[in-house]
């Protein structure tokens, strides 16, 4: 399961989010650690799991899926301090900084004025602070530990704890570190929160969203105006906008008048599902399907994963058993119409262990039980 964490100052607009992206029926609260946050799943949306539904009609049909969590402090602050205990917050796979940047008077911000780009960089800042105080306990720990018996190991860590103590002193987050393979894996251990891949969600006017806040050279425009840009081309981050007061009364209306409603703004879709699409795609997620009369079904795999781990993601027995991944391309599905009409001009591919599966690939796996 993805997880993303929402963080923002009080009133940003974390919450309305939340509810409207989970649906907050499906929401339960966890209570964890010292902070409790509310835990919800959104489907991720995907045109082209709605197409090879509509060619199977099958009973069932599963999207794939990313976990939301909003930590449920009375301030509304989620700010780094109040997250570095929350297990929901550590255990996520990135974040999610609501920034306000509309202009509502009956709504106070907690710091007086608008100003996103002042509101980026102070959790930023924040989020250095909490994970230096995580750096600086666990070298304390390690040099104690070295002093009693000497492990290769040990010395590894702390020399990756070490690179990240310096990065942090000098205020640099460390999703802006370039570490690789073992580092990379040691550095997820650490739960360290500004190592996480970060999405901006710029919470804008109605007035603004309505000039059609969609696609890149938009937000790019957005962000500009919010002075949001030199967040931007940092490693690991992405930038969404949207209006949630908006999205709160497109949620009301029913999917005819909604699509009629984002056409007249000028929108393909709502910006909920560019919130949730982009926390997908920053995760760096692909999807793959299986289809039939039963099941339609995307699945999430991290980019460049090998058949077999692949088959893995449906069931062990799958990946165990392995013997060829029978795969079609989505485009090409699409244009013959069926699986026999691609298999009789040759399109569906046998594929052994260590294929690396593509964005839309449509896979039926072979295995021996
Ligand atoms: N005008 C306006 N109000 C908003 C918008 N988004 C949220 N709000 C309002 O701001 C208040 C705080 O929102 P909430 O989602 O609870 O913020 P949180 O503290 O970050 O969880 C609520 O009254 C929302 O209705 C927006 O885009 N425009
Ligand atoms: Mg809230």
């Amino acid at each position: 399961m993805l997880r993303a964490a929402l963080i923002g100052l009080g009133s940003s607009g974390k919450t309305t989010l939340f509810q409207l992206m989970t649906s907050a029926k499906e929401s339960a609260r966890a209570a964890h650690g010292k902070g409790e946050a509310f835990i919800g799943i959104s489907k991720v949306p995907d045109p082209r799991l709605d197409r090879l539904t509509a060619m199977y009609n099958p009973r069932k049909r599963v999207p794939a899926t990313v976990e939301f969590s909003d930590l449920a402090v009375p301030a509304g602050t989620s700010g780094a301090q109040a997250l570095v205990d929350v297990v929901a917050y550590k255990n996520a796979d990135a974040l999610v900084h609501v920034l306000r940047a509309f202009q509502d008077p009956a709504v106070p911000h907690p710091s007086g004025s608008i100003d996103p780009a002042r509101d980026a960089q102070s959790m930023e800042d924040e989020l250095i602070l909490a994970d230096l105080g995580v750096a600086e306990r666990r070298l304390e720990r390690l040099e104690k530990d070295l002093k009693k018996s000497r492990s290769a190991e040990l010395e590894r860590e702390r020399d990756v704890v070490t690179v990240c103590r310096a990065a942090l002193e000098e205020g640099r987050p460390l999703r802006a570190l370039d570490l690789k393979g073992d580092d990379l894996k040691q550095l997820r251990g650490f739960q360290f929160l500004s190592a996480k891949p970060l999405l901006i969600v710029i919470n804008l006017d109605e007035a603004q969203l309505a000039d059609g806040a969609e696609g890149a050279t938009e937000i790019d425009r957005a962000a500009g105006a919010a002075g949001l840009t030199p967040f931007l081309s940092r490693a690991a981050t992405a930038a969404v906008a949207v209006c949630a007061k908006i999205e709160l009364e497109i949620a009301q209306l029913d999917a005819a008048d909604a699509a009629a409603f984002l056409s007249d703004l000028g929108l393909k879709e709502s910006g909920l599902d560019r919130v949730i699409r982009a926390s997908y795609e920053l995760l760096g997620y692909i999807s793959f399907f299986t289809v039939g009369d039963d099941e339609c079904r995307a699945w999430s795999i991290p980019r460049h994963t090998p058949a077999q781990l692949a088959a893995g993601e449906i069931h062990s027995d799958i990946a165990r058993g392995f013997i060829r991944a029978e795969v079609v391309g989505y485009d090409s599905l699409i244009a013959r119409g069926s699986m026999a009409a691609c298999r009789d001009r040759g399109e569906v591919r046998l594929e052994g262990k260590d294929y690396i599966v593509q964005d839309g690939d449509i896979i039926n796996f072979r295995f021996a039980t």
